[in-house]
């Protein structure tokens, strides 16, 4: 079934002329939708409506706000089946991982929902007698949002959820890639009664993000995807002094010391290296080995690579789906072939594989021996393409593990309390993991990392209020 999409502006569900595809990674022949593609003047429009929308939702009652997020929760919740199998259709993540994160979606409008309540500000002693001082969160305005492919429902709901609860109105362009997915929680958050102009959806190409980034209406951009954009997007974004939050890519590394638990260590290693297609700026793409466990540990992963099962994401036997997209297909084999040529060994996988439907397939890759200064140690490849590296001890592992320009999770697996407990302090990286895989974190905690990784406030959970709100300073005397 092909769906035909429009842009939502003004509580407008509004069609185009649906030049765009979305098509099935899995089966490159299916088309999963068409849509239309915005430009500047429909930005314009949309940031218009977003605008006239701002002063009735900033200062409705916060039980306005909270019942429609718990409202779009529930309702994402219940069509979490047929919701996950769309997003699996569209962007290719398995079955269970899509039904996953439409899960992961529905929680965080419900966590917002409860946010949303919340009392946000201070009462402070005033120096001088009889005065009162008090601290209020109000809106921030009209926010961008600029959503990635890899989590076509998450993402926006982890900046949309929160922009809402705190009386923002909003303009959202998500990935190329996945407009279907995007489209269908902007159907629901209208359903559940959003008044027109609070929630705006423009579908399209990256002319409608450089709009939104530009447009002067637009007073806080928050931003994952690639540092490449995201570095462009925060220049932009000063310029005119917008506010700005990126969540950009990673080169997260996961340590396996000697005394790692080597069933344990490949299961976490397996998890965060090749499931959800290792599309996930969380991704443990290097593996930093100490001499002692190496051999045991590299062969362990490699046979558990191989006997991952590649396939249709909407096959419940798959462990692995496509890459989600032509380009993101190429870009994984390129990095085999840089890999090879710079020295590395292939333990397992890269292959480009011929299944039942015409995908992008390829089988999970375990790159071993490679160099510190290889590029596959240094560059995110957003792919199943994962390198080992091995090292004398746990000083050279943390040494390693600090290098390069990311900075977003760092994992280590290991029974020493004491290198465990060294490794989270001294490790460069804003999430850290003690025994579990780099990826895969709670829907209601803080996310960032340092460096090239981020930038501007933390993300989800209690830190969300930083970003989607501004302080107003009150002194009554
Ligand atoms: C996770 O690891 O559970 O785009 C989340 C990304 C991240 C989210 C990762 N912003 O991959």
């Amino acid at each position: 079934m092909t769906e035909t999409l429009t842009h939502f502006i003004n509580g407008v569900a509004l069609p185009g002329d649906p030049v765009g595809t979305s098509i099935n990674p899995s089966n490159i022949d299916e088309l999963v939708a068409r849509y239309p593609k915005g430009d500047a003047a429909l930005v314009d429009t949309a940031v218009q409506a977003a605008q006239d929308a701002l002063p009735g939702w900033s200062s409705a009652s916060p039980e306005v706000r909270s019942d429609l997020l718990d409202k779009v929760g529930a309702t994402i919740m219940a069509r979490a089946a047929d919701l996950g199998a769309l997003l699996a259709r569209e962007e290719g993540k398995t079955l269970a991982e899509g039904t996953g994160e439409v899960m992961r979606a529905a929680r965080i409008f419900k966590y917002f929902a409860g946010e949303a309540l919340r009392r946000h500000g201070r009462t402070l002693e005033s120096t001088r007698p009889g005065i009162d001082v008090a601290t209020y969160r109000e809106a921030v305005g009209v926010v961008g949002l600029i959503t990635p492919w890899n989590f076509p429902i998450a993402i926006p709901a982890w900046k949309a959820a929160p922009a809402l609860a705190f009386g923002n109105t909003i303009v959202l362009k998500p990935a190329t890639p996945t407009p279907a997915t995007a489209h269908a929680l902007a159907a629901i958050i209208h359903e559940c009664g959003a008044p027109p102009g609070v929630f705006n959806l423009v579908l399209g190409d990256g002319d409608v993000g450089r709009a939104i980034v530009d447009h002067p209406g637009i007073d806080a951009l928050s931003f994952t995807g690639s540092q490449t954009v995201g570095a462009r997007i925060a220049e932009a974004a000063v310029r005119r002094q917008a506010r700005v939050q990126m969540e950009m890519g990673g080169k997260n590394p996961l340590v396996v010391l000697d005394d790692a638990d080597l069933d344990r260590a490949v299961a976490i290693a397996l998890d965060g290296g090749f499931f959800q297609t290792g599309q996930r700026c969380t991704a443990s793409s290097r593996i930093i080995v100490t001499d002692g466990i190496h051999d045991r540990f590299v062969a362990a992963l490699a046979e558990r690579a191989r006997g991952l099962k590649v396939g249709h994401a909407l096959d419940p036997a798959t462990q692995v789906g496509p890459a989600a997209h032509a380009e993101q297909f190429e870009q994984n084999l390129r990095y085999m072939r840089i890999a090879v040529d710079e020295g590395g060994r292939v333990a397992a996988g890269g292959d480009v594989l011929k299944l039942d439907t015409p995908g992008y397939y390829m089988s999970p890759a375990l790159i071993a021996d490679t160099d510190p200064d290889m590029r596959i140690n240094g560059e995110e490849v957003f792919g199943p393409v994962v390198s080992t590296v091995r090292v004398k001890d746990y000083d050279a592992a943390l040494d390693l593990a600090n290098r390069g320009d990311f900075g977003l999770s760092a994992g280590i697996v290991t029974t020493s309390l004491h290198h465990a407990r060294h490794f989270r302090r001294a490790v460069r990286a804003g999430m850290v993991m003690v025994n579990l895989p780099t990826a895969g974190v709670d829907y209601h905690v803080p996310f960032g990392g340092s460096r090239k990784s981020s930038y501007g406030p933390r993300e989800q959970g209690f830190a969300a209020v930083e970003f989607y709100t501004q302080m107003k300073i009150v002194y009554t005397g």
